[in-house]
């Protein structure tokens, strides 16, 4: 619920928003500023009003956890508190710091002035939970930035720093918090600092954000002095020649066209940013409410909430206390300069923390270090990165052959290839050689990390960290619980996900892990199905306009088909002869066609181009399987294929929360969404099983495992919400 804090300094009346952890502006705060407006309206006593935010933020918007929650009538909404300031005949100023997010920020727009600390991350990201700005945002921002920044702004959702905001015309002042500089000044003229300087420069502790409010303060009496008050929802010059021009509109949707697909919220931003030029101010602050009922009340924005708010909720592990020890991670170490073992380095040393790669030959560390240096070489040249920063963190790799070399680092990750012996000689290795604090894992995706970690004297400090490919780029980390391993090194390992910039998901050891595991139950029904009568074309375009960002014969070729073939070559032994198997993939492994890298696999590819041809020799290939299988091919439909793709991928997940190799069925849709590309609108599979109901799921598993046999048997876990009537988000 939370409170508003009211102080007179002066003539001028300080109202400080208070609802830990970040100012969500609940009906309590939303009732304390409508109160405080008030007190200062009816006081002869108070000439103005700044607003600011107690603790390590203004506000990180509406309370996300209210949206859907009865409201009373007495509860003054937004939209009416924010236009109360802004029709104010006194002054009422912002006074911003550390973040100002939504209608955290929709608020000071309806402010006269707005200051904020440079340190300040200031944005509408309402897009990213199936949105829009609903408090006047969409309206005001384009009548301070002029229609083109809004949209960019708006569309994107993306937080900036106080000083683009104010060169983009919605932060009318920065107060600067530059350490450096005022440390000279300090030394040589003994001058007062301003607490926060005086914080940054270690001299106190903790600081009330007093010179943004100060000088909000100041520039309030200013106001107050008889300055013509700026009212936003006035201003028409930034907007006027942006009038009569739909063609801005158009053109802007075609620009987001791809990275938009399936997306609903972005077009209504952009719906509703039109009428800040075709409709007068309080009409289109009307159909801003309307669009934003009607998003607010949409599956996607259900679905984004619950992607916003599973992703943090993975972070708690029951059992892990948030007390629990960790170890500060200053150095790291990693085995193996392979394209794994490269871009987890880069993590490391993007994080700014210094990382030795050992490898085994002088020739392949050169060229795993070369790769690095080209990739950031890359990142440079498209104007995402410095020179200067590109030399600080290839300065932060180191390469070596000695394993000895890793004997002070905190934590070392192996990322050598998926060979049990190998990785048990070397846990043996690093056993012996490094500092007995050490944490030790393994890259493995498919290995079980308790017989890696049982190569050791220290099981406890032994976990895994399976990464995803690209490991510089893919944000999933998923950390693997041994039997043995301790909360000290899980404590760690998840913070230190965080901290290289992952979502770090904790899950327990089993063939495949969660994702891998999921994605094996799909990709095999999407094999069965070119033997019953799909072609590889059809099954991806299905997948595709799903959601995700290709299909899986796609991928595959993107991946390279030799990686799944050796493991299935490695397999053969104990894999269940009694069920069903595809001969397809193995069939083309067998032509020597790997997918992009050899421009061949399920598809073909032109020299230079990763477009995918459907290739009729594949086609023959398969029709040919079919009759060797004696199945007779027939047509299949969009709708079987995605039930057959999607739905055999949710009963595994039900699995795996049956043995309890996942704390939470959101953590599989974190998984899903971070590391294999399931569209984050639908809120990944689990999520997506409740919307479309789990009995439909369990009813046709149930179908389908009378038809097609044992892969698809129904999961005890999905038959009993089916049969009591509720969904994974009840567990
Ligand atoms: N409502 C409720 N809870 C929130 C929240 C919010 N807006 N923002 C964060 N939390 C919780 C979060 O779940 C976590 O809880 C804790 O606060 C710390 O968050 C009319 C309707 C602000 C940049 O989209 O992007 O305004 O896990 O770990 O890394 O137009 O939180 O500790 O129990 O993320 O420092 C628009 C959402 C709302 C911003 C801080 N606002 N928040 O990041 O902390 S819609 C947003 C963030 C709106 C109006 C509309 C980030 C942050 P717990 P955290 P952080």
């Amino acid at each position: 619920m939370g409170a508003v804090n009211s102080e007179r300094r002066g003539r001028v009346l300080v109202l400080a928003m208070d609802n830990p952890p970040v100012n969500g502006l609940g009906h309590g705060v939303r009732s304390g500023l409508m109160a405080g407006i008030e007190e200062a309206l009816g006081d002869d006593g108070i000439d103005a009003v700044v607003i600011t935010g107690s603790g390590r933020m203004f506000s990180g918007g509406a309370d996300i956890t209210e949206f859907g929650t009865p409201k009373s009538s007495a509860d003054p909404i937004l939209p009416d508190v924010i236009k109360k300031i802004e029709a104010s005949p006194k002054p009422v100023v912002a006074a911003i710091h550390g973040v100002s997010a939504g209608g955290g920020l929709e608020l000071p727009l309806g402010c006269h002035y707005r200051i904020a600390h440079s340190q300040t991350r200031l944005g509408l990201p309402e897009v990213n939970l199936g949105i829009l700005p609903g408090a006047g945002g969409t309206q005001r921002m384009p009548r301070l930035t002029g229609v083109e920044a809004a949209l960019k702004l708006i569309v994107s959702g993306d937080l900036v720093p106080a000083k683009k905001a104010h060169a983009l015309g919605f932060v009318d002042e920065v107060v600067d918090g530059d350490v450096v500089e005022t440390a000279l000044k300090l030394i040589v003229s003994g001058d007062l600092v301003p607490a926060k300087k005086a914080h940054a420069l270690g001299f106190v502790d903790e600081v009330v954000d007093g010179d943004v409010v100060e000088t909000a303060v100041a520039a309030a009496e200013r106001l107050a002095a008889g300055a013509e008050l700026r009212r936003t929802g006035s201003l028409e010059d930034r907007i006027a020649q942006d009038r009569g021009k739909p063609e801005i509109f158009e053109a802007f949707k075609k620009s987001i066209a791809r990275r938009a697909r399936g997306y609903e919220a972005p077009y209504a931003c952009i719906e509703s940013i039109e009428n800040s030029v075709k409709l007068p101010f309080d009409e289109g602050l009307a159909a801003e409410r309307d669009i934003f009922r009607r998003c607010v009340a949409s599956t996607q924005s259900q679905a984004l909430r619950h992607a916003f708010f599973a992703e943090r909720e993975a972070t708690k592990i029951p059992d892990v206390p948030k007390d629990t020890p960790v170890k500060t991670i200053e150095t790291a170490g990693v085995i193996g300069a392979g394209t794994m073992g490269g871009g987890i380095a880069m993590n490391f040393a993007n994080a700014g923390i210094p990382v030795t790669i050992v490898e085994t030959e002088q020739d392949n560390l050169e060229r795993g270090l070369g790769i690095i240096e080209k990739n950031y070489a890359n990142t440079v040249s498209k104007g995402r990165l410095s020179q200067d920063e590109m030399d600080a963190r290839v300065g932060r790799v180191n390469g070596s052959t000695d394993l000895a070399d890793l004997a002070g680092a905190d934590i070392v990750i192996e990322a050598v290839f998926e060979n049990m012996a190998l990785k048990k000689e070397i846990f043996g290795k690093l056993d012996e050689i490094c500092k007995a604090d050490a944490i030790l894992a393994s890259n493995t995706s498919t290995l079980d990390v308790n017989e890696i970690a049982a190569a050791t004297s220290r099981p406890e400090s032994v976990i895994g960290t399976h990464f995803f490919s690209p490991a510089n780029v893919m944000k999933l980390l998923e950390n693997v619980r041994g039997e043995k391993t301790s909360k000290e090194a899980i404590a760690t390992v998840m913070g230190l996900s965080k901290k290289i910039g992952k979502v770090g998901v904790l899950v327990g050891v089993c063939d495949g892990f969660v994702g891998n595991r999921m994605l094996y139950a799909y990709t095999r029904q999407a094999g069965f199905l070119l033997e019953e009568g799909a072609l590889p074309h059809q099954v991806d375009k299905v997948i595709f306009d799903f959601g995700f960002p290709m299909g899986p014969f796609a991928m595959g070729d993107l991946a390279g088909l030799d990686v799944g073939w050796k493991i299935r070559q490695e397999r053969e032994h104990v894999r269940p002869k009694d069920l069903r198997y595809s001969p397809v993939a193995d069939r083309i492994c067998e032509m020597g066609r790997f997918g992009q890298k050899t421009s061949a696999g399920y598809y073909s590819y032109k020299e230079g181009d990763r477009t995918p041809v459907p290739d009729p020799k594949i086609e023959a290939l398969i029709v040919q399987a079919s009759q060797d299988l004696g199945i007779e091919r027939r047509e299949i439909s969009d709708e079987e294929i995605l039930q057959r793709c999607m739905y055999p991928l949710i009963n595994e997940g039900a699995k795996i929360l049956e043995e309890g190799l996942a704390l939470r069925a959101s953590d599989i849709d974190v998984v899903w969404i971070y590391g294999y590309g399931f569209p984050r609108y639908r809120g990944g599979p689990m999520f997506y099983a409740d919307t479309v109901g789990v009995k439909h799921v369990y009813d046709t598993m149930s179908r389908l495992h009378d038809e097609h046999g044992d892969w698809l048997e129904p999961a005890p876990l999905l038959k009993q919400l089916a049969e009591s009537g509720k969904g994974f988000g009840d567990l």
